[in-house]
């Protein structure tokens, strides 16, 4: 049996009823780049209106010109600084050492904001609301998962398709997907090796409500793997940084730190009800051959905002059920596809849009 407590994240209250929010309007200061008040000839500033009058006084020609310049682009930036929004330091009512406590797990900083994302690192900071929507109330993320934690709109995406009574996140990180599946499976088993993810994934599930549905496991999966029962097991390994982007084609096969098909293989002998979540050039063919002779397998590519982050591939019960009829009557498409992989694939060659209705700019492509 399933839940159904739907994917809506809960509200601010919900996720932290006391927290010690505070507007520090860090963003507004960054971005002030308003002049400096006028000064007049007594030395003290001069509001906008004495100013503009003294513009008047001093050269009627062209004054008006000037003084409308200044005062249109002082409502230009107000106006600016108003749409702009806040950012919210939840660090703001700490003692130093709350703060260092807080934002450090073992000396490995686990909480940032803008002023320590540095260099090429910076474009994530930008990107932390796709991450996380409740980025703000205090989210958590080391170094690493701020380039691999899946955005949370994809996330919830796969967790609305892995609906199971028990699911293993093998790689949970800072818990981007274990939180997801909390909502929407009954038991999740949420394993990482690094003791600094689990610290973060725990904290992150608590903001989201969701900690008491999650055991987490600190561990290697390869080792864990014969030991574990589940419904469905939900694979997203490293794939080497993100300089995975950089080879044509992405190979499972030579996947660092671990071969990637020995890992499918691991999760099989679990459950076949896998889904595989891996870099956006991996061949689709590999994929399709990891379902064995007879079986299904359908790739999704997963777009956030019309840029293509990545592919899910689901195997067994959760591949859509539409597609393995399609596969079924189309038994000419199959044959075609079964020679053309070389390779006895039951998986077609028939590709279908499906938009995610709730989600406009989450679109998924289908290959199945
Ligand atoms: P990306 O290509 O590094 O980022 O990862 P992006 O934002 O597409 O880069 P851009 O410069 O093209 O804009 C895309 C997505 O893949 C990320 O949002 C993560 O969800 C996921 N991802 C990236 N890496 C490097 C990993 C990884 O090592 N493991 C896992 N599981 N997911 C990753
Ligand atoms: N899906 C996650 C991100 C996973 S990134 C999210 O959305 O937050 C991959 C994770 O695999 C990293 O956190 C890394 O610590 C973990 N990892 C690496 N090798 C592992 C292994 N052998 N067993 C379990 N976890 C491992």
């Amino acid at each position: 049996m399933s839940t159904d407590q739907g994917a809506e994240s809960p509200s601010t209250s919900d996720i932290l009823p006391s927290s010690p929010l505070s507007s520090l309007n860090e963003d507004l200061e960054a971005e002030d780049t308003t002049s400096p008040a006028p000064i007049g000839e007594s030395g003290h500033p001069l509001s906008l209106l004495e100013f503009a009058k003294q513009i008047v006084e001093r050269n009627p020609a062209n004054s008006s010109d000037i003084a409308a310049e200044h005062l249109q682009s002082k409502r230009k930036k107000s106006k600016k600084k108003k749409n702009k929004k806040d950012a919210v330091d939840i660090c703001a009512g700490m003692t130093p050492a709350e703060r260092k406590a807080f934002s450090f797990y073992e000396d490995i900083r686990v909480h940032y904001d803008r002023n320590n994302m540095e260099g090429d690192f910076k474009k994530y900071w930008f990107k932390r609301y796709d991450l996380f929507s409740q980025y703000d109330h205090g989210i958590l993320m080391d170094r690493e998962s701020w380039f691999s934690v899946t955005p949370e709109k994809i996330a919830m995406h796969i967790a609305e398709r892995c609906r199971a009574d028990t699911i293993i996140d093998a790689f949970c990180g800072s818990g981007g997907n274990a939180i997801q599946f909390a909502f929407t499976c009954e038991r999740v088993i949420a394993i990482d090796i690094d003791p600094v993810k689990l610290h973060c994934a725990k904290h992150n599930a608590a903001l989201y409500g969701v900690a008491d549905r999650i055991e987490f496991i600190l561990g290697d999966f390869m080792q864990l793997a014969p030991s574990l029962k589940a419904d469905a097991v939900f694979l997203s390994p490293p794939w080497g940084g993100p300089s995975y982007i950089n080879a044509s084609v992405f190979d499972l096969e030579t996947m660092i730190p671990m071969n990637g098909i020995h890992l499918y293989e691991a999760a099989r002998a679990i459950s076949p009800n896998i889904a595989y979540f891996v870099p956006r050039n991996t061949d689709p063919k590999q994929l399709a051959l990891l379902a064995g002779q007879g079986n299904l397998c359908e790739v999704e590519q997963n777009y956030l905002q019309s840029h293509l982050k990545s592919l899910t591939a689901y195997y067994g019960e959760l591949v859509d059920p539409a597609l393995e009829l399609n596969a079924l009557e189309d038994g000419e498409e199959t044959e075609d596809v079964e020679e053309s992989a070389g390779s006895p694939l039951a998986a077609g060659s028939k590709r279908s849009i499906e938009e995610d209705e709730e989600e406009e700019d989450h679109k998924q492509q289908k290959t199945n």
